[in-house]
């Protein structure tokens, strides 16, 4: 049959108010974007004539400004799930305009399928190419695409011709079934493919829109001293757990967070010729596995998306069939898949915003109740990984704020789960060691210099117990930061 064709405006006029939609990609990358648009513009209209218009907004992470930002620009979000970074969507949810639940990368699609947030309206996707039969290509990131085009009533495709037809046999597409008929997850390599090239759907439920766009990906900062020397202590930290044996020689895949630091760390670790060449098990593939992937530092790299520069994408696609064989893009339910995570002994290495003496991490929140951008696959790699790491500088804001604080104002990992910190003064490994102990190892190598009296106080005023908290001044740094825009003025 013919897929039925509309403009991004007839489109965009088939969601309803209170509809619940779900978005192709993975951080900007396999977005949609004139639809998202559309439905922006749309909202705004019917704000104008005075009738309420607003959707519920499901991703597979955090989307490019055509969705989070023309959306929360417009009030058009009612709630949002999961992983955020846009400034104006960031905005929204801290003033209350849109609620916001954090979750589980790895768990969105599955909760979808048990119907735990209702109904899926429509899902709006990118594809690099879609047949009459309802065969569709995704672009360069995959997120929840494979769940939603299945659970939605109705699917628009934006077949974007920016990105190469040839993109075919990038993607592994697999989504398991629900319980009781759940089976293992038959992945035991970083290069298994375990799915199919495509994702199928049934193209009556299609609506084909057309464009042409470009990524709407930004870059990243160039190496500063200070991620310079966490890169550093990290892979002198991973050179040394080889040399104890704790590593194997043939090394383990990493998986590397989102953000500056991550891709300055990852570029470190590549870098160090004391460690071998190696694979990445991870969801976000940044610029540094890309460099990596060409001189060969990286060999192979499972992800779910190529949160990459333009530049970098253009390169890949120039060069598409010799990536294509070095990597795999997959659902996020299974890039970021705990039985996965923990089978293949993955290194995970994340960023902090705060982290405690006792090794709890805060990913998400400033000062306690102001979101960041949220937990994203975090989780699901620090409480499955080999070894789980985090990596912070000791300061943020001119060293008005301390990275290592008494107690953190919110808890996205605990010291259950983290085995190691670093920052550029040092490395903090945590593993088999008491509360106390932690706090002595955080304290003597991770914490910078200015903040080493006051925490180093906090302890010897810490209640007798297992753990040494004082609950009287657990968040002095932070009303401190609250009262005098500054952690140093913290009484303790
Ligand atoms: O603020 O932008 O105003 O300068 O946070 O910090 O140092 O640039 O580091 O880009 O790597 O981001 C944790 C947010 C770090 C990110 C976080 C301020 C700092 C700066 C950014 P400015 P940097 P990064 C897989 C893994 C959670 C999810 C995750 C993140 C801004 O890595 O979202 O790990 N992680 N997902 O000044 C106040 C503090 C602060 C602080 C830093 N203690 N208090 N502000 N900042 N520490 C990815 C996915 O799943 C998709």
């Amino acid at each position: 049959m013919k897929l039925t064709r509309m403009t991004a405006e007839e489109a965009a006029s088939l969601i309803k108010h209170d509809d619940n939609v779900g978005f192709s990609g993975f951080t900007h990358a396999g977005c949609p974007k004139i639809v998202p648009l559309a439905l922006a513009r749309r909202a705004e209209k019917e704000h104008e004539a005075g009738a309420p218009f607003k959707v519920g907004v499901f991703t597979g992470a955090s989307t490019g400004d055509s969705i989070d930002g023309a959306l929360a620009r417009a009030n058009a979000i009612k709630f949002r799930t999961p992983y955020q970074t846009n400034n104006d969507l960031r905005n929204a949810i801290n003033t209350g305009q849109t609620d916001y639940f954090d979750l589980h990368l790895s768990t969105l699609a599955q909760d979808l399928r048990y119907g735990f947030y209702g109904q899926l309206d429509v899902a709006v996707i990118e594809a690099s190419s879609v047949t009459d039969k309802g065969e569709i290509i995704p672009t360069c990131g995959v997120g929840i695409t494979p769940t939603i085009v299945r659970l939605a009533k109705t699917v628009i495709v934006e077949l974007n011709r920016w990105h190469p037809e040839e993109l075919r046999g990038l993607h592994d597409i697999m989504e398991p079934a629900n319980p009781p008929s759940r089976r293992e997850i038959p992945l035991f390599s970083v290069r298994d493919r375990i799915g199919s090239e495509s994702i199928q759907v049934d193209p009556s439920k299609i609506i084909l829109v057309e464009t042409c766009q470009p990524n709407e990906g930004g870059s990243f900062a160039p190496l500063d001293a200070i991620t310079k020397r966490i890169g550093e202590h990290t892979a002198d930290f991973l050179t040394g757990e080889m040399r104890q044996g704790r590593i194997p020689q043939t090394f383990l895949p990493l998986q590397s967070g989102v953000g500056n630091i991550a891709n300055a760390v990852l570029a470190a670790i590549g870098n160090n010729p004391g460690i071998p060449d190696f694979e990445v098990y991870t969801e976000v593939i940044q610029d540094a596995v890309i460099d990596l992937l060409e001189t060969g530092r990286v060999t192979f790299a499972s992800g779910g998306t190529l949160t990459v520069s333009n530049p970098c994408i253009k390169k890949i696609y120039d060069n598409l069939p010799v990536f294509k064989r070095k990597m795999i893009l997959r659902p996020s339910e299974i890039s970021n898949h705990p039985e996965i995570i923990r089978r293949l002994g993955i290194i995970s290495m994340n960023t902090a915003i705060e982290a405690d003496l006792f090794g709890n991490i805060n990913s998400t929140h400033v000062t306690g109740n102001k979101i960041m951008n949220g937990i994203g696959g975090s989780g699901d790699f620090t409480r499955n990984a080999y070894i789980s790491i985090f990596l912070t500088p000791s300061t943020a804001k001119e060293g008005k704020i301390s990275a290592f604080v008494p107690m953190v104002s919110h808890t996205d990992h605990n010291e259950h789960s983290v085995k190691v910190i670093i920052s550029e003064y040092g490395v903090a490994d945590l593993r088999g060691k008491s509360p106390s102990q932690r706090a002595q190892c955080i304290l003597h190598n991770c914490v910078h210099p200015d903040y080493r009296p006051l925490l180093s106080a906090y302890l010897s005023k810490g209640r007798t117990g297992q753990t040494p908290l004082n609950l009287d001044t657990a968040f002095s740094f932070h009303t401190a930061f609250l009262e005098t825009g500054d952690m140093r003025n913290a009484r303790i």
